[in-house]
């Protein structure tokens, strides 16, 4: 039995413990944002009338998805201008209803102004694989998101005609022009300033939409994770963005639904039950 025991944790000990939690691959991208021709910021550093999509392409917990800083660039796209963080109370009061210890690959999640709606935290991608609203979370500019509490730098986020870049990062950038720390971007400009070059350089040509873009107009992802990007008068916010991007996101979260480890251990404790009982009354 002790040997048993042993043999138990040393295989847990290589599966759980030893096992890398290296998150360093994209887990999370930038899908679509929107740019609207408000100015009024309704005291949350964000357009009131503007908002930005993102996509899950790994499960993501709480503490990764709060880790996380987000934002955009000036106009020029040249520097870093509004500095964003998810707010884990909020996701933590949408995710806790789901039963389940992570966001799935494949929800979406969207920062929006306050003149979009309330905040809408429904989330329950297993009770309702098909629905929209249950695999998707909208969190409003200074609740569910909120400027970051660190200033250096500390603009809003307000999407330009000229030029803009829409980005998401694994940690605080260390300055205005530090874009190390991108896990994903994208942006539009007709000549590119440092930060739209950098993202150029380091997700693909794909990822700048080489245009102005007037407003009101939604800039979005039309493909997969290798960046396609058009800019419509309407857009999904919420929604996958149709053809190859709904292909995309729709392959992520089939893949996505199968059961966390702890559910599977619960089947797999229930199927051995089932079969330890089945072995017992076959011997009586
Ligand atoms: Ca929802
Ligand atoms: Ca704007
Ligand atoms: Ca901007
Ligand atoms: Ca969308």
């Amino acid at each position: 039995m002790t040997r048993l025991l042993l043999r138990f944790f040393a295989v847990y000990f290589v599966l759980v413990v030893a096992t890398p939690t290296n998150c360093q691959a994209a887990s999370i991208v930038v899908n679509e944002y929107k740019n609207s021709s408000g100015s009024s910021l309704g005291g949350a550093k964000m357009i009131t009338d503007e908002y930005i999509e993102f996509v899950l392409t790994e499960d993501m917990t709480v503490a990764q998805l709060a880790a996380l800083t987000f934002g955009d660039s000036n106009d020029a796209t040249a520097t870093l201008q509004g500095v964003f963080q998810f707010d884990s109370a909020t996701l933590t009061s949408a995710l806790t209803p789901s039963g389940l210890s992570a966001f799935k690959a494949g929800t979406i999640i969207v920062v929006k102004g306050n003149a979009l709606g309330s905040q809408n935290l429904s989330y329950d991608p297993f009770g309702n694989p098909t629905s929209d609203d249950a695999w998707s979370l909208e969190l409003v500019a200074g609740l569910g998101a909120k400027d970051h509490a660190e200033t250096t730098i500390n603009g809003d986020i307000n999407i330009a005609i000229n030029g803009d870049v829409v980005w998401i990062a694994s940690g605080l950038p260390s300055n205005n022009t530090d874009t190390s720390k991108f896990i994903s971007a994208i942006g539009h400009d007709n000549n590119p300033g440092s930060i739209a070059n950098a993202v150029i350089s380091q997700f693909g040509s794909g990822s700048i939409l080489s245009s102005t873009v007037g407003a009101p107009k939604a800039i979005y992802n039309t493909a997969d994770d290798i960046v396609s990007l058009t800019a419509s008068n309407t857009g999904s916010m919420g929604t996958m963005n149709g053809g190859a991007n709904s292909t995309w996101i729709n392959g992520i979260r089939s893949t996505s639904l199968v059961p966390e480890p702890s559910r599977a251990l619960l089947l797999l404790a229930g199927a051995q039950a089932l079969v330890f009982r089945r072995r017992r009354s076959s011997q009586s």
